[in-house]
């Protein structure tokens, strides 16, 4: 049987199934590769047109959805109990942290950092990293709330909805975002960086990092 096989860049959303992989402890193959892929890895086109990462393998499955790739690992493997049980209380709350942590959290993240990293001098939009910054900083609130009494967000232990919103917090960092996180966001995001597995994922590629590229940056969102 041929073993799941993940294209990974490092610090990007593939972390998040890199992490799954990890937590699992499950036997995968990687194929690690420069950001962004789709102009320093152009062969890559042809596994995935879209270009973005992750890209996922398994049998006859493919999938391009970094949140997407966790919930079918943790559903299809069950290694190690990463998931909510359907009858559980919390499985709507745990649905909601998944799709959350990108619809919400990590999209006015992509516009900072095209306006503020990626795009050359003459187009960068001050007042889109701004007004996204800051439109990221106020997403945090449902999380604040969540996290005022809890180690981990969903049915008292780590699931993929841990993995996924760090994921975001940990994005928000690489950007120079977390100076505005709440006290209980801080240490939520680094006892998450605490676990073994985390700290093998972010590893793997990281002479590849991209933001390596980029100055540490000091926002002033708030006037
Ligand atoms: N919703 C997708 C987004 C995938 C995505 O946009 N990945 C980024 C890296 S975080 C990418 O590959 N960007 C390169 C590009 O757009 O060329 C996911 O969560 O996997």
């Amino acid at each position: 049987m041929s073993k799941p096989k993940l294209w990974h860049c490092n610090n990007t959303r593939s972390l998040r199934p890199l992490w799954a992989l990890e937590e699992m402890e499950l036997d995968y193959d990687l194929e690690l590769m420069p950001f962004p892929p789709r102009i320093y890895q152009k062969d890559f086109l042809d596994k995935n047109a879209l270009g973005t990462v992750p890209y996922f393998e398994d049998g006859t499955t493919t999938m391009t959805e970094s949140i997407g790739i966790c919930h079918y690992l943790a559903e299809r493997y069950r290694k190690t109990e990463l998931s909510v049980a359907v009858d559980h209380p919390e499985y709507g709350d745990y649905l909601n942290w998944l799709y959350h942590s990108d619809a919400t959290l990590t999209f006015p993240q992509t516009i900072v950092m095209r306006y503020h990293n990626l795009e050359p001098e003459e187009r960068k939009l001050h007042q889109a990293i701004k007004d996204y910054g800051k439109w990221y900083i106020a997403r945090l609130r449902k999380l604040d709330a969540q996290l005022s009494d809890r180690e981990f967000l969903c049915d008292s232990h780590f699931t993929i909805a841990d993995i996924s919103v760090t994921y975001a917090l940990y994005f928000g960092e690489l950007l120079g975002l977390s100076e505005y996180y709440s006290p209980q966001v801080l240490n939520y995001l680094s006892s998450m960086k605490q676990r073994p597995a985390f700290k093998r994922a972010a590893q793997i590629g990281k002479d590849l990092d991209p933001f390596k590229n980029f100055p540490p940056t000091k926002f002033h969102l708030f006037d």
